[in-house]
């Protein structure tokens, strides 16, 4: 728990947040650090299996919304938010948290992506972003709102294995921007936050991942790995009036790591 209280500067806010696995999950602190500030959320799980993780993580911060949403299909999504304007009538924020590739295609070469994979993985990872949006837009007041993913540094540069991930990433990094042209007009704000890694469901596995971490303490202008926390805190900047300004942006929360040439 983070023991500095700001303000309350996400009071009043209210928001749904994809991509909650389980207590690591980079959406779960998002979630935390908005709570702390005051915001009321919702969340949904992507399959049956994950209910019981999310369920208690969404009570424990008196969450009262809760629902099954498989991102890959239109109609659950449209679903999901139907039943979210009848719970709160209007929404302020949304964070999206949602990727994946097929185990195989973040191990061999990137030059092997089969059709299937790389539609996969740019449908899941990337055309989500502006499905949800889309929706989010609607039951946003004049008021606007603020809506978040994450992103990753292999959307720049290559990643040894992040392969199709980093293509689809640089996707959702562009959607960021053609999102905020769109939307800006109902004083709706998208933004990408490019967490550095952290050991999250969603690494682990990945053959090589505690070397990357090491590597990148030893690079990394701040000598550390990021905090989940941290992403958590940038979460909460661009859902407050903090970022009032800030749309279309990508931000490195990676101890500096990206700005590295060598
Ligand atoms: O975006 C990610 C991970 C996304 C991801 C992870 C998995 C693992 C399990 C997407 N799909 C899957 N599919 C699975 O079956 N990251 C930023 C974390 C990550 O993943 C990597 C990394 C980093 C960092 C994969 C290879 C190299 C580096």
């Amino acid at each position: 728990m983070r023991t500095l209280a700001l303000m309350g500067i996400a009071v009043g806010k209210k928001g749904i947040v994809f991509g909650v696995a389980n207590d690591h999950s980079l959406a779960w602190y998002c979630a935390r650090a908005l709570h702390e500030e005051g915001a009321e959320l919702a969340f949904t799980y992507q399959a049956e299996t994950l209910e019981r993780r999310v369920r208690p993580l969404a009570e424990s911060v008196k969450s009262t919304f809760v629902e099954q949403c498989d991102l890959s299909d239109d109609a659950q999504i449209e679903q999901v938010f139907a039943k979210l304007k009848s719970h709160w009538g209007s929404i302020d924020f949304v964070v999206h948290a949602v990727a994946f590739a097929n185990k195989q295609d973040l191990e061999g070469h990137f030059v092997d992506t089969s059709r299937d994979g790389f539609k996969l993985a740019l449908d899941v990872s990337a055309y989500t972003l502006t499905a949800v949006a889309r929706q989010a837009a609607q039951l946003m007041d004049s008021k606007g709102g603020s809506i978040i993913t994450l992103t990753y540094y292999g959307a720049e540069k290559v990643v040894p294995h992040y392969n199709v991930m980093g293509v689809a990433k640089a996707a959702l990094e562009a959607s960021v921007r053609y999102l905020a042209a769109d939307l800006g007009e109902k004083n709706i704000r998208v933004n990408a936050i490019s967490a550095g890694p952290v050991r999250t469901l969603a690494a682990m596995g990945i053959s090589g991942f505690r070397d990357m971490l090491k590597y990148v303490e030893q690079r990394a202008p701040l000598k550390r790995n990021v905090q989940a926390e941290e992403v958590g805190k940038t979460a909460l900047y661009f859902v407050s009036d903090l970022s009032s300004g800030v749309t279309g942006e990508v931000v490195h929360v990676d101890c500096g790591y990206s700005i590295m040439g060598m």
